[in-house]
Parts: C-alpha cells; sequence; structure tokens
C-alpha cells in the first residue's frame, strides 16, 4: 500500500476501527519502551544511544503516565540521581557498565568526576538539555492511576526541580533578561540544526589543540543521516573547552566560550516548565508565585527579544555577537507551546506554517519538517536539517491546540500515529515520504505516539 493511501485509509476509518488497529501498536510502542529498559531507566535505543538523556526522560515519562507511572517516576528519579550539586541536570546521566565502545563522548572523556558540583557516585556529562522535567511532573500528577503516590512523588522531585530551574537562572541568565543561554549544540537538543551553523562556522580549529577521539555513532547509523565530521570536531572541541574550564560557567564565560546563545525552544520549554512547576506548587501545598512570574518574564522575554520583525518568526539570539541569527526551523514556531504570542503573531505564524515550506493541510502531508523545506540546506534525512521529529511535532500539536488550530493539531496527531505503524518508532522521518532514519525503536517516538493514543482514548470515552 502506497503510503499516500495509507493516509487516506487511515483518516476515513471509523473510530471502532482506529480503536482496534490502535490496539496492537500501543502494544509495540510499551514492547520498544520495555525493551529499552534497563531496569533503572528508559534508554533512547539500544546501541547508538546506551544510557540516559535528559530530555528523553522527560518525553519518555510522557507516555508511562498513562500506564505505568511506576516506570515515570523511576526514570525521572534516576535522571535527577546524577544532578550536580549546583542543580544542573546533566544531559547525559552514564549507565555505570560505561559503554564507551558503543557511545562517544563516554565518561572517560568527560571526566566530570574531577570538577566541584558533581555528584559522588554517578558518572555525567557536563551540559545539559531543555528542561521539559516539570512538564512531565505535571503529566504524572494528571494521569495517575495512583494519585496519592504521584503526589509524594511530586513532593520529592520538587526541591530537586526547583534546583534545575533556580540553577539556570543564576548560572545562566547573566544579563538577568529573563532568556537562559545554551553553551553547547547538544544543549538544545537539536544538535546539527542549521541554527549552529554560522557559529560553529566562525571557531577555526587548530589542530595542535583538538584532543584526538573516535566517533561511534557512525558504527550504528549511516553517516549521510549523522552530523557530519567537522560537526563533530566542533562539538568535541567545546567538550574539551568544558573541561578545561573545569566546568566552571563562571571561567567558561570569562574565556570567551565561542558559543553563547539564547535559543527559542529552550526557553519555550523553560517557560511551560516554570508554569508547570507553579501547577505541582500548588498541588503539594507549596508557595507558586515565583513560578507564574518566572513563566511570564521569560515568556515576555520571548516575544520581546526573540521575535524578528522583519522575518516575522521566533529567532535565536547569538550572545557573543549581540546579533539575532536568522533561521526558518521548526522551533521557531515552537513558543505557540508556551502560551507566548498574541493571537494576531500566531496567525502570522500559522499562515507560514500552512505552506510547502512546511506543512500545508491540502497537500496531505505528514507532519512538519524540522527545517524549512524551500531552505537551499534542506534535506529530507540528515538528523535535525530537515526531517521531522516527534518530540517537536507533539509540542507543535500542543501549541495549535491551545490557540484553536485543531484541525492542524488533529493532523499531526494523525502523523505521531501514522508514522510509526508505517515506517517503524524510528528516531525521525523524511516528510515526503515518511520513511524512517537514524536509529529504529526510538523511545520518545513510542511513548509520544502512547501518550497521542491513551489522550485520545480518554476524550473520546468523555
Ligand atoms: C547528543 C538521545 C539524544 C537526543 C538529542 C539527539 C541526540 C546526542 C547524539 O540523541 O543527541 O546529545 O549523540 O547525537 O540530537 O536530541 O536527546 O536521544
Amino acid at each position: 500500500m502506497s503510503n499516500r493511501l495509507f493516509l487516506y485509509k487511515f483518516e476515513t476509518m471509523e473510530m471502532t476501527e482506529i480503536t482496534k488497529e490502535n490496539y496492537g501498536l500501543k502494544e509495540s510502542a510499551k514492547e520498544v519502551l520495555v525493551n529499552n529498559s534497563t531496569g533503572r531507566f528508559t534508554k533512547p535505543t539500544d546501541n547508538l544511544y546506551p544510557h540516559q538523556w535528559s530530555w528523553d526522560a522527560g518525553f519518555i515519562a510522557m507516555g508511562y503516565a498513562h500506564y505505568n507511572q511506576a516506570a515515570a517516576e523511576r526514570d525521572l528519579l534516576h535522571l535527577f540521581s546524577g544532578q550536580w550539586d549546583n542543580g544542573m541536570v546533566p544531559h547525559i546521566v552514564f549507565d555505570d557498565r560505561g559503554f564507551e565502545d558503543k557511545y562517544f563522548p563516554g565518561p572517560s572523556f568527560w571526566k566530570t568526576e574531577n570538577a566541584p558540583n558533581t555528584p559522588n557516585s554517578v558518572q555525567t556529562s557536563g551540559i545539559c538539555q531543555p528542561p521539559i522535567h516539570a512538564t512531565a511532573v505535571r503529566h504524572i500528577l494528571c494521569h495517575a492511576q495512583d494519585r496519592e503516590k504521584a503526589l509524594s512523588f511530586a513532593d520529592a522531585i520538587f526541591p530537586r526541580i526547583a534546583a534545575w530551574h533556580d540553577y539556570l537562572y543564576r548560572e545562566r541568565d547573566k544579563e538577568n533578561d529573563g532568556l537562559v543561554y545554551i553553551r553547547h549544540p547538544w544543549e538544545s537538543g537539536q544538535d546539527n540544526s542549521p541554527l549552529w551553523d554560522p557559529i560553529l562556522n566562525r571557531m577555526q580549529l587548530d589542530p595542535k589543540i583538538m584532543p584526538s577521539y573516535q566517533r561511534r555513532d557512525l558504527g550504528h547509523v549511516d553517516a549521510a543521516e549523522r552530523p557530519t565530521n567537522l560537526d563533530y570536531d566542533r562539538y568535541i572541541y567545546l567538550v574539551d573547552f568544558f573541561k578545561k574550564n573545569s566546568y566552571n560557567e563562571e571561567s567558561i564565560r570569562e574565556n570567551e566560550c565561542p558559543f553563547l546563545v539564547q535559543d527559542v525552544l529552550f526557553n519555550t520549554i523553560l517557560a511551560k516548565a516554570n508554569r508547570d512547576i507553579g501547577e505541582i506548587a500548588e498541588a503539594i501545598g507549596e508557595n507558586s508565585e515565583k513560578w507564574f512570574e518566572r513563566a511570564d518574564k521569560t515568556s515576555r522575554a520571548i516575544d520581546k527579544k526573540l521575535w524578528c520583525a522583519e522575518k516575522q518568526f521566533y529567532v535565536n539570539f547569538d550572545l557573543n555577537r549581540g546579533t539575532q541569527i536568522h533561521e526558518r526551523v521548526l522551533a521557531g514556531f515552537l513558543p505557540i507551546y508556551a502560551g507566548v504570542p498574541s493571537k494576531e503573531r500566531t496567525e502570522i505564524l500559522f499562515n507560514y506554517l500552512n505552506t510547502h515550506c512546511f506543512c500545508h493541510l491540502d497537500d496531505k502531508c505528514y507532519a512538519a519538517p524540522s527545517y524549512d523545506r524551500s531552505s537551499p540546506e534542506y534535506s529530507g534525512s540528515k538528523y535535525w536539517r530537515g526531517p521531522i521529529w516527534i518530540n517537536l511535532n507533539w509540542m507543535l500539536c500542543m501549541g495549535l491546540d491551545r490557540y484553536g488550530y485543531t484541525d492542524y493539531a488533529e493532523r499531526i496527531m494523525n502523523s505521531i500515529i501514522q508514522l510509526p505503524s508505517m515506517s517503524g518508532f524510528h528516531e525521525y522521518f523524511d516528510p515526503d515520504t515518511g520513511r524512517g532514519y537514524g536509529s529504529d525503536n526510538f523511545s520518545w517516538t513510542a511513548s509520544l505516539l502512547l501518550d497521542v493514543l491513551y489522550t485520545r482514548e480518554k476524550s473520546a470515552s468523555n
């Protein structure tokens, strides 16, 4: 059956047929999570990513929240066991088996144990990822099978999430403008996005000071679907630079870190997470005011400093240059996920989203690609430079729904269900053919699909 026909079939199926078909899909999605679970946490996938990643853990918990609350709580607690004394939640908490032959850079390259602030018994990386965790905890509270248990879990994890957000505002918002910075493309979660090209291209690396290293990712996935070697050199140079600065935020800044960016998506996720931790605070009888104030401050700053009047789009800000970075990536729409823009501004964004540059409803397209298709640098198979990512589309869907673009949100939800059922639980998908790329059996593809299926079922039965 051709992809287009499958899409048509899906859209015209009766609810009962969808439910029947979904049963098998749900079981397959759960199986992906079972197979990726180590018993202590759920890894993103086998081989390519054998450790625990920070924002993955949040997205994975969103699916578990509906049927396996214990696993959702266990995963988040495991992630926070790697939290640093200064509050930072590292982007990787390493499996203690090391797996240096599977993943690079592993613990022996990061050597964070030599830095102050790091946990004693857990090995971690020395950078972070978008703070989706409060949102995941709120999700657990909303869908809890055991409400009492969820409340005591929220109570236990609340101070840790509070310390995490405090870290971001204390260490990463040096201009006190409500926007926190990231200092490595990996911190954005969108590693080789065209967003970073102008900065990475400025980095002239001296081969004499480059550490030698061996990539492991290319042993698992085709090089054409991964970042280039030049990208990797820059990623590794930055890690080495942080290590030489003992992972001390002040000296990283003072020694002229070449990469300091106020990123739209990171700050959007933070704004939403502040609102969510505020709601968690209310549920457990803590003061919520500070969190709602921070949510407002960051939202206002995104809307002001990261809005480009000329392009009519949200864009990143390069702190080293003091200029905006004008790239048309899907993340530029996502402030709608945190309720940042006005209705008028959202209409402008929607009119651009609903074109062939991203995904036009009349095109019967799949979900929205990560990069404007009309850009010369666009590629449907190259990681964060075009393919559909399920997590970005899941956030887009929440945002569209929030502003009343329900037909479009529905279309995206259908694709979140359809793409894995058609092509497997891949890491990313070609926007034109729906073909899966990157690793297979990818956890957040499975867990966010589960979230969509369970949410639909609940709303159908209400
Ligand atoms: C580097 C685990 C992670 C995701 C990121 C994705 C990819 C790592 C890598 O995999 O990044 O952190 O080695 O390529 O870009 O979003 O969290 O799934």
